[in-house]
């Protein structure tokens, strides 16, 4: 992933937003946000907003990246959208009143984006607010205010079979939420483990992953039947402090953000057998990160992997036309990563590199 900016930081920094390449990782801080290259370098400081707190940084299924934040000292809340490459503001997704200090987005099979909203100051007080996945508009609530129970949530994400899973505040139990009703269906709580309390979750394959940020480990539960399974990381691997946010690159490993007083450090794990891998580069002179959200590949113009491009790979494209959700054929998008459709950007790349 070495590429010009990453040779010339000092200069990138000052000029503001310097253009990531895929496989590069956004890294969110309560104050900033950062695009990072993966050998370690920041390759930018995305531009300055009058955001105060940001929360959590999340890929959207159309390439753009989803921040959520409090603005104008906690009177105002919004989630906004970058361009996944350059960080440039492409909109503000919403600002309407329903969302009160927003803590995450997640992006439901029903093709609706999803805020969860931490609210204040009277319990119980979590919502999660429903949207249109391109206007941003408001389209009523999943999770009540009031009936849904939630205190202080710190995270969500759908699961595979459609249901909304939910982090609450200093709880060491998941939160499971009817995807369609946003009826509360089950707290799970995983016996044979001191869970601490937990800060993230990602579903991957058929496990669930948590990122327990009380007792600094990375715990795994079988989807089938919502069992502990172990750690992927034990407490005390890696010397993790507070764990705040993690991905999976595309080879597989698992790196944490990890705060360690006014340090932000990132930590690189095996993603099989767990293994702490190192410290990825220099740590950030920030505190309180919150998120960590790597950028996906784009994928070759050989789409038939034959060693050139040419019609068996313009066929395979045809064939896939549309909507089409992490298939071979999608191999860009019009903000520069795959977007979960083949349309004609894709085409395009294929047209373009075509011998
Ligand atoms: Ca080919
Ligand atoms: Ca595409």
């Amino acid at each position: 992933m070495i590429h010009l900016f990453a040779t010339i930081v000092t200069a990138s920094l000052a000029a503001g937003p310097g253009p990531l390449v895929p496989g590069d990782v956004w890294i969110g801080t309560r104050t900033d946000l950062y695009g990072y290259d993966i050998e370690a370098q920041i390759v930018a400081v995305m531009p300055p907003a009058p955001d105060i707190l940001y929360n959590s940084v999340r890929l959207g299924p159309e390439g753009l990246i989803y921040v959520t934040s409090t603005f104008d000292s906690g009177s105002s809340h919004r989630v906004r959208r970058y361009h996944p490459l350059t960080g440039a503001l492409h909109d503000t997704f919403s600002d309407v009143p329903q969302l009160r200090f927003p803590a995450d987005v997640a992006f439901g099979p029903d093709g609706y984006v999803y805020v969860l909203n931490q609210n204040s100051s009277f319990s119980p007080r979590g919502s999660v607010t429903r949207h249109d996945a391109d206007t941003g508009a408001y389209m009523g609530t999943l999770v009540d205010q009031f009936a849904g129970g939630l205190s202080a949530a710190q995270a969500m994400s759908f699961g595979p079979d459609g249901d909304l899973y939910v982090i609450d505040g200093n709880s060491s139990s998941v939160a499971v939420f009817d995807g369609t009703t946003g009826v509360r269906q089950a707290d799970l709580a995983f016996a044979g483990a001191s869970f601490g309390a937990l800060r993230n979750l990602q579903f991957r394959g058929d496990t669930l992953y948590l990122l327990d940020r009380g007792a600094a480990a990375v715990r795994m539960i079988n989807l089938e039947d919502f069992a502990y399974v172990g750690d992927l990381v034990a407490p005390g691997d890696g010397d993790l402090i507070s764990p705040q946010g993690f991905d999976w690159d595309v080879s597989g490993d698992v790196f944490v953000v990890d705060s360690d007083g006014s340090l932000t450090k990132i930590k690189r794990f095996d993603g099989e057998t767990g293994e702490y891998l190192g410290l990825v580069g220099i740590p950030l002179n920030a505190s309180s990160p919150r998120a960590l959200q790597f950028l996906p590949l784009t994928r070759p113009a050989d789409v038939s992997g034959d060693g050139h491009v040419g019609y068996d790979d313009l066929l395979a494209l045809l064939s896939s036309w549309g909507s089409c959700a992490g298939c071979d054929a999608d191999l860009t998008g019009q903000f520069g990563l795959p977007d979960n459709t083949v349309d004609m950007t894709d085409l395009m790349r294929v047209l373009s590199n075509w011998g």
